[in-house]
């Protein structure tokens, strides 16, 4: 699909307090909010038109505003995120979207989803079940989305070591191509898809996302970029220290539609 908006939101005074299990230490909020900017930017250069929510820092991972939401071409859904502490992040991004759409329905108790765990793939979507999203909120989001004419597989990450979300292995490039990491590259799910690998070492840059005539992924992983490029792909190489030790990656940083 060609996006053409986005919703962003900076990390707040508190983001050092958020979930992090990286051990990379504490983030830098004045270089984390330059990283920010940079990635507006990066967005806005290829054509989307943002909505800077204002940070809030009452809840410390609020910055990741894609875990809130699932926005599709087809109508938008609220989640329930899986962490206690990221429930009321859900509030902001209801109040935003209800701007562009009139019917938000909503995760329910006792499902959990976090957007994190859901790859768009055209008209497919992957749906991760975590330590986040669990089967109830899978299964929610699996008929929502058939109810709009798309399609849906659950992969369960759950014994994936280092994989807080689906997304943080999987990525779409556009058409059949998907671009993953380890053992979620040769899943079963997945067959059928052109499976680009991420070298050993370099996973991190597994989340990356496909905006318009781009990709944009996390900046030093120089293996995985000439990997893209040399697919034909226009790859836009941004900074994310500060994000990685909360965790995050690129995707989690907007909602984009
Ligand atoms: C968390 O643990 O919830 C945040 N510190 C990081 C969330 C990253 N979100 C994402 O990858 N979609």
């Amino acid at each position: 699909m060609h996006f053409t908006r986005a919703i962003v939101r900076p990390p707040g005074a508190t983001f050092a307090g958020g979930i992090t299990s990286s051990g990379l230490g504490p983030p830098d909020l004045t270089q984390a909010l330059q990283q920010h900017e940079a990635y507006c930017r990066a967005l806005e250069r290829l054509g989307l038109s943002l909505t800077r929510l204002p940070a809030d820092s009452d809840f410390p991972d609020s910055t990741f505003v894609e875990d809130a939401a699932i926005v599709t071409a087809e109508g938008a859904i609220l989640t329930r995120p899986g962490a206690a502490s990221r429930e009321g992040e859900v509030i902001a991004l209801g109040e935003a979207l209800s701007h562009w759409f009139s019917e938000l329905e909503r995760i329910t108790p006792p499902g959990t989803v976090d957007g994190g765990d859901v790859c768009e793939a055209e008209d497919h979507f992957f749906i991760g079940v975590s330590h986040r999203t669990n089967m109830e909120g899978a299964a929610q989001l699996a008929r929502w989305l058939a109810g709009r004419g798309y399609g849906s597989s659950v992969i369960d990450i759950r014994r994936s070591a280092g994989m807080l979300h689906l997304k943080s292995g999987l990525s779409w490039l556009g058409g059949r191509r998907l671009v993953a990491w380890g053992e979620l590259a040769g899943h079963e799910t997945l067959r059928g898809w052109e499976v680009v690998r991420v070298p050993e070492g370099e996973e991190y840059a597994a989340n990356c996302i496909r905006v318009n005539d781009a990709v944009l992924i996390a900046d030093g992983f120089p293996r995985t970029a000439a990997i893209l490029g040399d697919l034909g792909q226009n790859v836009v190489a941004l900074d994310m220290s500060e994000y990685r030790k909360m965790d995050g990656g690129l995707s989690c940083l907007s909602l984009r539609w």
